[in-house]
């Protein structure tokens, strides 16, 4: 196009100078060579080339997107069974469910067993310590544990601080703490047990292990043989030592010295001693021996030359028990309790307890010198 735009100035050009000069030109074409022509016109268009060779491939282009999801595929198969899971954890408990109705009684029962010993009572005076016992024999080999044998310890310990561990009687502990005072003593009795008794310690120089006691009338003395023989009653009000333990703690002294006190209901006192006491062991009826009186209530026991009614020299009885010189009676079951009766007696201090109860009630005949029943009584005795 460049090509053909110029070529159309140049031709402008040489036209205008032809038209100053028009006839000088053909002559110049027969004499002289005259101006270039005019270009032709344009020729037809030529035919096409020969296609070249294909070009080298082109770069790889950049990803396309992702299409759209697949239809749902079909069902597959089932698979194998699984391991077998743990055990799974327990459920909660169920609700209580409502009460069913009541049964029919029950047959009775059998008797139950015995019941568990009842609480430690109070802790008694302490006692004196006692001798060294001899050695015992050498023990099996224990299973206790050690608060087990902790607690035997200390109840061992409990014990001795407590209890005689030897023979002794009030006179004794007296001897070896002079500064006790009269009440219960706990007495273990080699042989024989323990024992508890009152001991008097004030009255006469006191010493005295008392084993008789008539003071307010709470304890029945109209007992058997048997209640005799081993005591009864409350050591601090109306109470029988036993005439067994009596028997034996007297075996602890040599000799042994009874002393009687009395009172009447008008507050008068008066008391026998008798310098020699013993009574016998259970194959004698525990018979009674005393002598040695003197006092101010007159000797009702002894009484040298009177034998009638004496005590003296006599086995014990009771209402099952008859020993009395009566062979066609019974002493203890006339006047209701135990002694040392004879045909009957001249002194009773185990009769029944009361006011002008004559000789049925607690009499000692020498010192009123007729039957007035006494209002206190107390028999001791005491190592001579
Ligand atoms: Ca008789």
């Amino acid at each position: 196009m460049g090509k053909v735009l110029l070529f159309l100035c140049l031709y402008g050009y040489f036209a205008d100078q032809s038209s100053q000069a028009p006839s000088s030109a053909w002559d110049l074409n027969k004499h002289i060579t005259g101006p270039r022509g005019l270009p032709g016109p344009v020729g037809p268009s030529g035919l096409p080339g020969i296609v070249g060779p294909p070009g080298p491939p082109g770069h790889t282009g950049a990803d396309g997107r992702m299409g759209n999801p697949g239809p749902i595929g079909e069902r597959g198969l089932q698979g194998p069974q699984g391991i077998k899971g743990d055990r799974g954890n327990a459920g909660l408990q169920g609700r209580t469910g409502k009460a069913g109705p009541m049964g029919k009684f029950g047959q009775k029962g059998n008797k139950g067993s015995q019941g568990l010993p009842g609480p430690v009572g109070p802790k008694g005076n302490t006692g004196h310590k006692g001798q060294k016992g001899e050695r015992g024999a050498q023990g099996v080999p224990g299973v206790f544990s050690k608060d087990e044998i902790k607690s035997l310890w200390e109840k061992v310990r409990d014990i001795e601080q407590n209890c005689q561990m030897v023979s002794c009687d009030c006179g004794c502990l007296q001897k070896k703490n002079p500064n006790a005072l009269s009440g219960i003593y706990g007495i273990f009795l080699i042989g024989f047990g323990f024992v508890s008794a009152y001991c008097d310690m004030e009255t006469d120089g006191g010493g005295w292990t008392v084993f008789q006691r008539r003071k307010d009338g709470s304890v029945s003395f109209d007992r058997g043989w048997k209640d005799y023989e081993s005591g009864f009653g409350n050591f601090s009000s109306d109470y029988w030592l036993g005439l067994a333990p009596l028997h034996h703690l007297l075996q602890l002294n040599e000799r042994n010295e009874l002393r009687v006190d009395l009172e009447d209901y008008n507050g008068n006192k008066a008391h026998a001693k008798y310098s020699r006491f013993s009574v016998g062991n259970s194959a004698s009826k525990y018979r009674l021996s005393v002598n040695g009186y003197h006092g101010t209530a007159g000797d009702a026991l002894d009484q040298t030359g009177v034998p009638s009614g004496v005590a003296n020299g006599m086995k014990f009885s009771t209402i099952d028990q008859d020993s009395d010189h009566i062979e066609d009676g019974s002493c203890a079951a006339d006047y209701k309790g135990g002694w040392w009766f004879k045909e009957c007696y001249r002194a009773f201090l185990n009769g029944a307890f009361g006011r002008g109860l004559g000789w049925n009630g607690i009499v000692w005949y020498n010192w009123k010198q007729k039957n007035e029943s006494l209002k206190f009584s107390e028999m001791k005795f005491r190592k001579a």
